[in-house]
């Protein structure tokens, strides 16, 4: 079925130089690009998206990153996007991930690990509204 996820090109990977070789990675993978952007995150805005994780312990860590520096946000489209691009990510710990994966070649460790995903298709429908409007969305 197509399917629509978020992706999220990390502080890490931006300021790597990485941005192009993982939108490359993205196409090559049969991805749509529908919406992108490069923004920097409010405090309130990394909050927000991960609100889920207030609880843990990592949370003010996790939003410092997420605020150091310019991201690129993407609504991405193809057939079974949630699952193909958390497998194309790789692991969350890059100690873990597999070969080929956007987290092996290019992340530094569980909190700095270069890209976001949604995990699910509902999960997407909340995620992709907070950075696009619909016409944006092409
Ligand atoms: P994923 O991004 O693979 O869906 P989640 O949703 O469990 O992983 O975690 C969200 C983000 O929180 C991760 N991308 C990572 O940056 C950070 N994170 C998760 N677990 C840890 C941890 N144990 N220590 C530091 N940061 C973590």
């Amino acid at each position: 079925m197509i399917e629509r996820t978020f992706a999220i090109l990390k502080p890490d990977a931006v300021a790597a130089g990485n941005t192009g070789a993982i939108l490359a990675l993205i196409e090559t993978n049969g991805f749509q690009i529908l919406g992108m952007k490069r923004i920097r995150l409010s405090q309130a805005q990394a909050e927000n998206f991960y609100g889920v994780h207030r609880e843990r312990g990592f949370f003010g860590s996790l939003v410092t990153f997420m605020t150091e520096g310019p991201v690129v946000v993407l609504a991405l489209e193809r057939e079974d996007a949630v699952a193909k691009w958390r497998e194309l990510m790789g692991a969350t710990n890059p100690a873990n991930a597999a070969e080929g994966t956007i987290r092996k070649l290019f992340a530094t460790s569980i909190e700095r690990n270069a890209a976001h995903g949604s995990d699910a298709a509902e999960t997407a429908a909340v995620e992709i509204p907070f950075f696009f409007s619909g016409s944006e969305l092409l």
